[in-house]
This record gives structure tokens, sequence and C-alpha cells, in this order.
């Protein structure tokens, strides 16, 4: 095993999940603050009003992430920050936020790994008919260029959007997310117009800035059928098209796949792609992010209830198999499709990966003794990692690795139930305690950047380190 001298360790978070100060100097309102608003959206009725309170705890994360010893972090910006009301003059104050930020990083050795936008909206973008609208994509270019205009002196990696698919599913197929319209026939048009907006977004940004490394999120989950048949095999081959391949395929072939058009037209979408469309979408990428979580199953069902990352009302079933170990969001956790998959991007997409989320969520909580003792995220980790390094020794190129999270935060419509944190968040105080899981990153990135030939700490004995 051999991590390249580049290879960045980092850490990720996103502005909606840790900043909290949603009122504060001069921030808009986001789709996101009026959806948790609303009765019943999010579990015990939390929302991010304060959230990890990175807004204002920005300095003493930026001094924790030295600790930790990344040479990365992966973060967001808040639209709302830049602009309040989705368009029109920036927000000085919340271009000084990222200024402090971005600065901050660089001053410590940390390459800022930027993300324009992590699933949210303006409301006033949300209430002109969001991703619907054809006019969120001039919007999304404007904040684009904001934001490139100001930073590209200090930011090199930039990703334009994180997870359009599984998001969308759950905005526009369901009513988990906003804006909740519980329609799978917009599904594909609202996806469209953000992977639209993504491209159009690069092109600009890459002639400012030709050195840039330009790229776009999306989380993958390796389907397969839980149950014998042809119709399991079915469901599984239709849940992979639409939650890992409805984007990722066109932004590299500059056509839809067919058996997704064909999934839309049947499903009684309309037509969606208007002129240079597939040309703006396949501009050219440097990288892929790619946010690995867990491998789902799935069996064929007519009722279609879904599951914890399927969404229900396309006939399919997500399967809770009794015996996989499994994090407390009950997602299924196994190493192995990781480096599947990174071999299948190797093979299908050529081009350079960067990790960009990897974690888990348990049930963590302080002991007397002051400790979290989180072994079970050390061993999930430790699994991880591993198949990222079997995957270098295949030669794949991936270039990074970011664990999902620097902090306790904010987990969309699970609130504050499920903890991804190295760090655990206090929420009550906002008191930050490593959890044993960091201690155990740092020593790990640390051994594996001194190259030392220590790496026995591979083999499966991580948790004792
Ligand atoms: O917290 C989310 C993140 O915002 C996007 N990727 C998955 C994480 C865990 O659910």
């Amino acid at each position: 095993m051999n991590f390249p001298e580049h290879f960045l360790w980092g850490t990720a978070t996103s502005a909606y999940q840790v900043e909290g100060a949603t009122c504060t100097d001069g921030r808009g309102s986001s789709n996101w603050d009026e959806f948790a608003g609303k009765p019943g959206t999010i579990y015990r009725g939390d929302n991010a009003e304060v959230a990890a309170d990175h807004y204002h705890c920005l300095d003493e994360d930026l001094d924790m992430m030295s600790r930790l010893g990344v040479t990365a972090y992966r973060f967001s910006v808040s639209w709302t920050r830049i602009h309040p009301d989705g368009k029109g003059p920036a927000n000085p104050l919340g271009l000084a936020f990222y200024d402090r930020l971005v600065d901050g990083l660089l001053a410590r050795g940390i390459t800022p790994m930027l993300t324009i936008n992590h699933m949210e909206l303006p409301l006033a973008l949300e209430q002109a008919g969001g991703w619907l609208n054809r006019d969120t994509i001039d919007r999304f270019v404007e904040y684009a260029r904001t934001l490139h205009t100001h930073l590209h002196d200090r930011v090199q990696l930039w990703s334009t959007m994180n997870e359009i698919a599984l998001t969308t599913w759950w905005g526009f197929g369901t009513d988990l997310f906003p804006p909740a319209l519980g329609d799978k026939t917009k599904v594909l048009p609202a996806i469209h117009n953000q992977l639209v907006a993504h491209g159009r977004a690069i092109r600009l940004m890459r002639q400012v800035q030709p050195e840039g490394q330009f790229g776009i999120v999306g989380s993958y989950w390796p389907v397969t059928a839980a149950l014998e048949g042809a119709e399991h095999e079915t469901a599984a081959r239709l849940l992979d098209l639409l939650i890992n391949r409805s984007c990722i395929d066109v932004l590299v072939d500059g056509e839809y796949p067919p058996e997704l058009m064909d999934w839309h037209t049947s499903s009684g979408g309309l037509p969606f792609v208007e002129g240079d469309d597939l040309d703006d979408i396949a501009a050219p990428l440097d990288y892929l992010g790619l946010n690995y979580y867990g491998p789902i199953q799935v069996v064929a069902e007519e009722a279609g209830s879904g599951g914890s990352v399927t969404p229900r009302g396309i006939g399919i079933r997500q399967a809770d198999p009794a015996d996989r170990p499994k994090t407390s969001f009950g997602w299924i956790i196994d190493p192995e499709p990781l480096l599947n998959l990174l071999r299948q991007f190797r093979d299908r997409y050529r081009l350079p990966v960067y990790i960009t989320e990897n974690g888990a969520a348990f049930d963590d909580y302080v002991a007397p003794d002051g400790r979290v003792n989180d072994l079970e995220r050390i061993d999930y980790f430790c699994g991880h990692l591993d198949a990222v390094a079997r995957a270098l020794d295949e030669g794949i190129d991936v270039r990074g690795y970011m664990a999902w999270s620097l902090l306790d935060n904010f987990e969309w419509a699970a609130g504050y139930s499920k903890r991804f944190g190295l760090t655990y968040v206090d929420y009550g105080s906002q008191r930050r305690i490593p959890k044993e899981s960091f201690h155990w990153y740092r020593r790990y990135i640390a051994k594996a950047r001194s190259a030392a030939p220590e790496v026995e700490l591979l083999s499966g004995t991580c948790a004792g380190n």
C-alpha cells in the first residue's frame, strides 16, 4: 500500500449542515429553512438555525483540522449568504466569511475543495419554480461566477454540485426534501436543469482559470437483487439507473441512457432537453467526486415502499438483510463494493476520482471518562481506506479521500439524530469533543504521509491502534 505523495487527506462538511447562523450577516432564506419550519418534515422538529455553529466557531474548527493533520477540506458555500434572494448584488459579508475560511485553510497548509451548491436553493428561486424553472440555470451560473471571481485566486479545486440525483429524487419524486413534490415525472427535468447549470458554470470558470480543477460530486450505491428472479434483477438495474447513472452517464457521454429516457416517457414524463443542453452538460471534467456509504439490496414490489436510500413509488423495496453489519441509519457496511466501483469508474468514465465523502452514523455518546469511543467508525474507515489503498495499488487514479464528516451535523430530514462526525458536537454548549476516530484518523494520515513502512495498520487491526 502506497498513498501517493500528493494524495489529499481530508474531511468534508456542507454549509447548511454545519454553519448555523441562518439569519446572520445578511444571509437570505433557503428552501431548507422553509421546509424545516413545516411540521412533520424533520425528525423531532429539528432545524439548522444553529447546527454546529461553524459560522461562529470557525477559528476553533480550523485549528481542529490542523490538529487532525488533514491536507484538504471539502466544504460548500451557502448560496443565500452570497445572493440572499438568489439574484442581484453579492452580499459582501457573505463573501467575507468564505474569505476567512479559505484564508484560514491556506494559512494552515490545507487545500480548499469548494462545492458551489450542496443540496440547497435560495427560497426566492424555489418559489419561482426552482429547478423546474430554467431561469434557475442562469441564476446558478451567476452565483458561480460571483464566487469564482472572488475566490479563484485562492481555490483551485471546484465542484459545482453535490449528489444531484438522490437529492432530486427525494425532493421531486417524494416529499422527504424540498420542494416535496412527490411527482416522479419531474425528477429528470429537475436533474437536467441542474446538469445544464453545472456545465455552463464549468465552461465559464475554466475560461478564467485554465489551471483550475473542475468536477461534480455524486453518491453511488451499488445495487444488487436481494432475491433470485428476473423481476428482482430488473428492479436492481432500474434503481442503479435512476440513482447512480442518471447524472454521470450523460455528463460523460453527452446523452442520456436510452433506457432512462424510456423510463421517463413510460412514467408519463414530458420532453425536457432543449437546444445545446447536451453539449453544455458534457463540458469536460477534470475529476469525478465519488461519495460512497454502502451497497443496497432490493426486491421488486408492486406497492414500492422504497427504503432509506430507495425512493418509494418506483415499484422497488429496499431489503434489510439481517445478516449484514449496518450503521445506525441501517446502511449496510461493506467496503468491497467501493473497490469494484472504483474499477468501474476507471473502465467506464476514465477520469481521476476523489472520494469526496465516506463515513458512517453511529449512536455516539460521551462516556463517563469524557471520551467518545466510536470503535465501529474506526473499523468502518479502516476497511474503506483499505479499499482505496487496493485501488491505488491497481493503478486507479484516486486523488484524495474526504472523511464525512469533520463534525456531527444537521443530517437533513433526520435532523440531529444521526451523528457522522469525527468530532462529537454537544449541541447544547457547542463543545467539540474529538472522538476516538478523530485520533485514529490523525495517526493514520500521519503514518500514510510519512511513507513509513508501518502499513500493518491496514491489516484489520486498526481499532487497536
Ligand atoms: O449528510 C449527507 C451529505 O449531505 C450528503 N451525502 C450523504 C451524507 C450522509 O447522509
